[in-house]
């Protein structure tokens, strides 16, 4: 949790309906955190960049499925699940929850941005 804080502040760019927008830097340690009902932050990542990616459950077991990508783990609470991943295709992914967990279940989808490669270089140039 006191991890999770430090990661959004050192790297939030944004937000988005409440939710912080955070770019962490190549190579990092980046974190994902599932409530009732949804996921925190926002993650913008570069494609061809390494990161381990921790998903944790503050609450109940919720599911994690990165969508269009074919990727599904259960997020089971007090548990610190740490993936390597190489983003490799730039786009847009929503992150849905495939466990049911009440009322808004279906309203929790989150985002993962990945960017193309070297887009970060132009980021100073506005839009
Ligand atoms: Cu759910």
């Amino acid at each position: 949790m006191e991890r999770f804080d430090r990661f959004v502040a050192d790297y939030q760019v944004g937000e988005e309906s409440g939710i912080p927008v955070v770019k962490p830097p190549p190579g990092s340690h980046v974190y994902l955190q599932g409530t009732m009902w949804q996921w925190r932050p926002v993650l913008i990542l570069e494609e061809g960049a390494t990161y381990t990616l921790h998903i944790t459950s503050l609450d109940i077991n919720h599911g994690f499925s990165l969508y269009p990508a074919n990727v599904n783990f259960q997020i089971v609470p007090g548990y610190d699940y740490g993936l390597r991943i190489t983003p490799n295709n730039p786009g847009e992914y929503k992150v849905i929850c495939n466990e049911f967990c009440g009322i808004q279940h279906h309203m929790m989808i989150g985002k993962i941005v990945v960017e193309p490669a070297g887009s970060s270089m132009a980021a100073g140039g506005g839009v």
